[in-house]
């Protein structure tokens, strides 16, 4: 059909990361664009990942009985084979976008990174002004709120326009596998951008998605609120506040300290003060490539040590 088609056509570009321990692999490539809206070859930039999927452990020994397997080392009680199975060892999870921005393609782009201490004067003179310019869209957003995709995977809809919210798989989910369970709360307030704009005019949503949403994950997933971690990035890619739920046993890519702030966290801090996240500073993490690293540098904001000249 159509979505293995399209795949099909992909040409391959580079490669823009690779994770040998994770089996993961983010490349960059061409696609002919349907819409004419290509480059002067008719090429639409995409971007693939591709990451190998968890064993089905219950399939364990129909994959041993059912391929070519070479021993190819033994020492004692150590030994070594090579399995070429006519089943598949594990299934490969493609992710495609299509069309690719050039922001995309810097999203997956193996970058140097540095940190950034973000005060409440860099955020406004600075990154604001960058964001306005270059954030990726949210329409993929406006889509499941909007009923216009996704309609099928939503888990829980609170319709509130104020305080609801929509409960759906991460599309780094499966949806299946508990082990590796990472949903994402969209809320319906669309002028809520990020953590910044957080107040306590907004602790009931805050508060209405950490009491609904460990109950109903509960009662569809069977894993208890004290196995979930619920967390906001700072700065997320996607400027419309969501906030992401997985797993703890999850080892899941962006739950680093520097970029997850937790919502229990961020609501206590609202209580204390109502513009906690409009004052505090925030270590950012920038990519060198990207336009607020450019802005930050010009502006001296990036401290690699040298010293000013006396
Ligand atoms: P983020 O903190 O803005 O950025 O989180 P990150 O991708 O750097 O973590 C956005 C979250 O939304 C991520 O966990 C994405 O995997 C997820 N996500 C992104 N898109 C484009 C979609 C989508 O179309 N559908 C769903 N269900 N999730 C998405």
């Amino acid at each position: 059909d159509k979505a293995i088609s399209v795949l099909q056509t992909f040409k391959l570009v580079k490669v823009l990361k690779e994770d040998t321990a994770k089996k993961f692999v983010a490349v960059e490539g061409r696609i002919p664009s349907e819409s004419g809206t290509g480059d002067e070859d008719g090429n639409n930039k995409a971007v693939l990942l591709l990451e190998k999927k968890p064993f089905a452990v219950d399939s364990i020994e129909d994959l041993l009985n059912s391929g070519n397997t070479k021993l190819t080392f033994v020492n004692d009680c150590y030994s070594n084979y090579q399995l070429s199975s006519s089943k598949p060892l594990h299934d490969i999870k493609v992710s495609l976008i299509n069309p690719a921005t050039e922001k995309h393609i810097m999203k997956f782009m193996e970058q140097e990174c540095f940190i950034i201490h973000e005060t409440a004067e860099i955020h406004k003179t600075i990154t604001l002004p960058v964001i306005e310019k270059q954030r990726l869209a949210v329409e993929w957003v406006y889509n499941i709120l909007d009923k216009k995709a996704e309609v099928d995977k939503v888990v829980f809809e609170d319709p509130d326009p104020e305080n609801g919210f929509m409960l759906v798989p991460d599309m780094k989910w499966n949806g299946t596998e508990i082990e590796s369970l990472y949903l994402v709360v969209l809320v319906h307030k669309r002028s809520l951008k990020c953590i910044r704009d957080l107040d306590q005019s907004h602790l009931p949503l805050l508060k209405n998605i950490l009491k609904q949403c460990p109950r109903i994950i509960f009662e569809k997933y069977g894993l208890p609120p004290c196995k979930l971690r619920m967390y906001c990035h700072y700065e997320p890619s996607y400027y419309h506040f969501h906030v992401h739920i997985n797993n703890i046993k999850f080892d899941c890519p962006g739950r680093e300290f520097l970029r997850a702030y937790s919502l229990s966290d961020i609501i206590d801090n609202i209580e204390m003060k109502n513009n906690y996240y409009q004052e505090k500073t925030l270590s950012i993490l920038v990519a060198e490539n990207s336009l607020l690293y450019k802005e930050l540098k010009s502006a001296g904001h990036i401290d690699n040590g040298s010293h000013p000249d006396q």
